[in-house]
């Protein structure tokens, strides 16, 4: 569906001058012929406007740190700031091996709870009180502390005190100097964060490489809804050992030992580049940009993986497990694509999800005619692609022999039941790559927008003027799209659903989509203002 200009001429003329030639440079109308068009992205948000992007203290403790689950992680600030980052971002974590139930903290929310006092008087004696507390009743492996913007301004020494708990207590107490008014956006926070844990925590272990597996690290992947653990079921069945994730469930214990891998692979480039790289730079590690999100993507960076391997037995083993899962979930998400085929989404989300889920959207069918990020920068925007090419000494022999061939007589019945032959499935499973998923750009068709940090008052306009069948972003925008009666659905947290990465997440995705938008529950919305006239006078109305 190619959006008019004069659309978005109308949504741009109620700005004032200069807002309306910034805004214009953040906003791209698809014209194929001219080649890669550029966006402006990651520069200030013009104040005032109510933009969706996060703050540098989300990026660090929100998004990089705070899944770690066997650290600590102290907000050192005012109580909300650690209360509205606390658990909503539904970063899942279990016990495991390595890893006891006393031992998970990510149910907790911790933080120094600056008053006024400690504003005028520094909070310096409070923190370090704090942390030893929680080191004598928690005995966690090691602490992050993160800081808000009042411990900028007011000037605390994060550095030293938690130079002094280091010694004190015998573990590693880090400090993140991640004030949420640094930079213009979340991502000076992933940068902060990535910066530390290289110093201080991947590579201080001393595991030593086993010459007979072949190891991955899964790079900015923070198990939203279990997004991770599905996509290490599917690298296991390969053959892969998976050393360590960041941060989806990950421990200090796996992290300080990932320099043994032989592969990063990296989900989100936007939180976590800097770290893949770096660990190029030191350990040698080569880096591989994946997606598994949607049945396409996922098949792509399978083939991707066992390609760099240059391993036989990983290029066919993948093969198989790619056989079976497909003839596991295509039929069901068939099923959901009659119901989705031919409409069209919108999907803003932070700084690699857009494009993630163009993916999923286009494998059922669907349209992004509007997409963006918060907060990505161009490399986001425009792509990357470069695929390592690098020969192990891995010996994927010692891989035992799974049973992962499809089984026909297991899959019958769903395929019977959606009246699926044979040739139809075969028709499914051969559809033809979508290609290079490198970048937003790349991806989109003639005529659809791409808008970045796009506001509230932009997507209003937006929702209004073209009408989605389903709108994707945050829960700050997902009830101004209810309210206008488009089904609306958080791309960031999935609302209370999950996972939506690897086969599995791709059949829940479609399942969710597919319900979102058969509901009737949306024909019968009346939005406030329209019921305004009923309700004067009557201030409980
Ligand atoms: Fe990476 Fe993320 Fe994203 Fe991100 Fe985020 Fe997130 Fe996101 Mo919300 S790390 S850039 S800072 S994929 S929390 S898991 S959904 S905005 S698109």
């Amino acid at each position: 569906m190619a959006i008019n200009q004069e659309v978005l001429d109308e949504m741009l003329l109620p700005y004032p001058d200069k807002v309306q030639k910034n805004r214009t440079k953040h906003i791209v109308r698809k014209n194929p012929e001219e080649g890669c068009q550029q966006i402006e992205a990651n520069t200030r948000t013009v104040p005032g406007i109510i933009s969706q992007r996060g703050c540098c203290y989300a990026g660090c403790k929100g998004v990089v740190v705070g899944p770690i689950k066997d650290m600590i992680t102290i907000t050192h600030g005012p109580v909300g700031c650690a209360y509205y980052s606390w658990g909503t971002r539904r970063n899942k974590a279990r016990a495991d091996d390595i890893t006891p139930p006393e031992q998970i903290y990510g149910a907790m929310c911790f933080v120094t709870d600056m008053q006024e006092p400690d504003i005028v008087f520094g909070g310096e004696k409070k923190l370090a009180k704090m942390i030893d507390e929680v080191v004598e009743m928690f005995h966690p492996r090691a602490v992050n502390v993160c800081a808000t913007c009042p411990i900028g301004l007011i000037g605390d020494d994060l550095g030293a005190v938690t130079k002094k708990a280091t010694e004190k207590h015998g573990i590693p107490v880090l400090a993140y100097n991640c004030e949420g008014y640094r930079g213009v956006s979340q991502s000076a926070g992933h940068h902060i964060a990535n910066n530390i844990l290289m110093e201080n925590v991947i590579g201080s272990g001393d595991a030593e490489k086993n010459p007979s597996e072949f190891v991955l690290n899964l790079l900015g992947e923070y198990n939203i809804g279990g997004d991770s653990w599905e996509i290490e079921r599917i690298l296991h069945d390969i053959g892969y050992r998976v050393q360590g994730v960041l941060t989806g469930d990950s421990s200090v214990e796996e992290m300080k030992n990932m320099h043994i891998a032989n592969l990063n692979l990296v989900m989100c480039h936007r939180s976590i580049n800097y770290i893949a790289e770096m660990m190029e730079e030191k350990y040698g590690i080569p880096w591989l940009k994946i997606n598994f999100i949607g049945v396409e993507a996922i098949k792509k960076s399978l083939r991707d993986i066992a390609q760099v391997t240059g391993d036989e037995t990983f290029i066919r083993r993948t093969e198989e497990v790619i056989a079976r899962e497909e003839a596991r979930v295509l039929p069901v998400i068939e099923h959901y694509r009659k119901i989705c085929t031919g409409k069209t989404a919108f999907a803003f989300v932070g700084g690699s999800r857009s494009h993630h889920y163009q993916y999923l959207l286009k494998d059922l069918g669907m349209e992004v005619v509007v997409t963006g990020y918060e907060f990505a920068h161009r490399d986001d925007y425009e792509g990357r692609s470069v695929i390592p090419t690098i020969k192990t000494d891995a010996d994927s022999k010692n891989i035992p022999e799974l049973d992962i061939k499809p089984d026909p007589e297991l899959y019958k019945e769903a395929h019977e039941h959606l009246n699926l032959t044979k040739e139809k499935f075969d028709e499914i499973c051969s559809r033809v790559p979508l290609g290079n998923y490198e970048g937003m750009y790349p991806d989109m068709n003639g005529g659809t927008l791409m808008i970045d940090d796009c506001n509230h008052y932009e997507a209003e306009q937006l929702v209004k003027e073209l009408k989605p069948d389903l709108f994707f972003a945050g829960v700050r925008d997902k009830y101004i799209a209810q309210k206008m009666g488009v089904p609306a659905k958080q791309l960031h947290s999935y609302d209370y659903s999950g996972p939506y990465a690897g086969f599995n997440g791709a059949m829940n995705f479609a399942r969710d989509v597919a319900n979102a938008m058969t509901t009737p529950a949306w024909k019968f919305i009346i939005p406030p203002w329209e019921k305004e006239s009923e309700n004067k006078g009557d201030i409980n109305a």
